[in-house]
């Protein structure tokens, strides 16, 4: 039902805003300059649209001042804006059929990247998409359930509607088209109410829980590990792929998807080993192996059904000595989930 994409639209976030480590802003332009944008073109064919910037949305975000912590949150307004802006700028790039690429920037802005990709397909082919998340974290915290106020750590919660806000500015933006929970025919968190009985224990947001599966997860919260568990998410951890190997786990965590679905790829760079890719905010040991990572992407290649990804949580200013490395590895993932690997 989907062709392959011959072009892929690039948009590149220089956005630190969802956590408090400087540097990860500058993660596209250390990505473009080792000449991620020309091996695409050059090696695999595809023609780039790319505005040749990488954004800051610096006129659309308040200043510090005016955007005070809210329920623990860090930044709110900020990260609400920017990724309100993305969505629009990546809904427009997926809705006319190209593939969505994103470059981080940290991983709040996956509310932005999937919001738009969720509302590109929806409109173009009819269709909900399922999202593989490849991290070492689950970033499904709530705000009531984080204890940094990191917003990186929580855009799965606003995306599945599992975290919701009403204030416009502060994420309500994403619930426009989704039912309020409490109100008539919805239970407290958003699941539809089957004749008059009991909810079911389904949140409703711009992405369906039973639409995302994790990949590579190591650092949990306990919250979020309360969460996992109640709304029944499919989640493949480290320990799983040292079980079952990535084979077997990636052909689970696609059959969980189905065939025919669209894909979004939501990579973040420390699923890799620190031994990969040190360059991020948050490493954690006993990570993927390089060649892992772009096993995933391929397999998600392989498909033919990847319409989106973004890659996250670059930060070149980190571990001075493996820039490099993080960057390069960064550079294999995008290339293996547009083919490149594949005979
Ligand atoms: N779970 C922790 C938190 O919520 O603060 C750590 C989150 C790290 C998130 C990184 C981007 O994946
Ligand atoms: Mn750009
Ligand atoms: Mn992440
Ligand atoms: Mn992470």
């Amino acid at each position: 039902f989907l062709s392959r994409p011959s072009e892929i639209g690039v948009t590149c976030v220089g956005f630190a805003g969802g956590q408090n480590k400087a540097g990860v802003d500058t993660g596209p332009t250390a990505l473009i300059d080792n000449g991620l944008l020309s091996q695409l073109e050059k090696d695999l064919g595809y023609t780039i649209l790319h505005d040749g910037q990488t954004h800051t949305y610096t006129s659309h975000q308040p200043a510090p001042e005016d955007d005070p912590i809210h329920r623990g949150m860090h930044n709110p307004r900020a990260v609400s804006a920017v990724t309100e802006q993305l969505e629009a700028q990546v809904y427009a790039q997926a809705v006319e059929g190209r593939f969505a690429l994103t470059l981080g920037g940290d991983h709040s802005i996956a509310i932005g990247t999937i919001a738009g990709t969720a509302r590109a397909i929806r409109e173009r082919l009819g269709r909900e998409i399922a999202v593989i998340w490849v991290d070492a974290h689950a970033d499904i915290n709530t705000p009531e359930s984080s204890e940094s106020g990191h917003v990186h750590g929580m855009p799965v919660a606003f995306l599945t509607g599992i975290a919701r806000e009403d204030d416009l500015k502060i994420f309500g933006w994403l619930n426009k088209d989704t039912p309020t929970p409490g109100s008539e025919g919805y239970d407290k968190l958003g699941g539809k109410v089957k004749n008059g009985g009991e909810g079911t224990s389904a949140a409703t947001g711009v992405l369906s829980t039973k639409k995302l599966v994790y990949i590579g997860l190591r650092d949990v919260d306990r919250g979020e590990k309360e969460i996992l568990r109640k709304f029944g998410i499919k989640a493949f951890s480290m320990h799983d792929i040292d079980k079952w190997g990535i084979g077997r786990v990636m052909e689970l965590a696609l059959a969980h998807i189905g065939s025919d679905t669209p894909i979004h790829l939501s990579f973040d760079v420390d699923a890799l080993d620190p031994q990969w890719a040190p360059s991020t905010g948050t490493p954690v040991r006993g990570g993927l192996t390089l060649r892992e990572g772009d096993f995933i992407a391929e397999c998600v290649a392989e498909t033919g059904s990847l319409v989106a990804m973004d890659l996250v949580e670059v930060n070149p200013s980190l571990e001075i000595m493996g820039a490099d490395e993080t960057v390069r590895a960064g550079c294999s993932l995008v290339r293996c989930a547009l083919g490149d690997t594949l005979l």
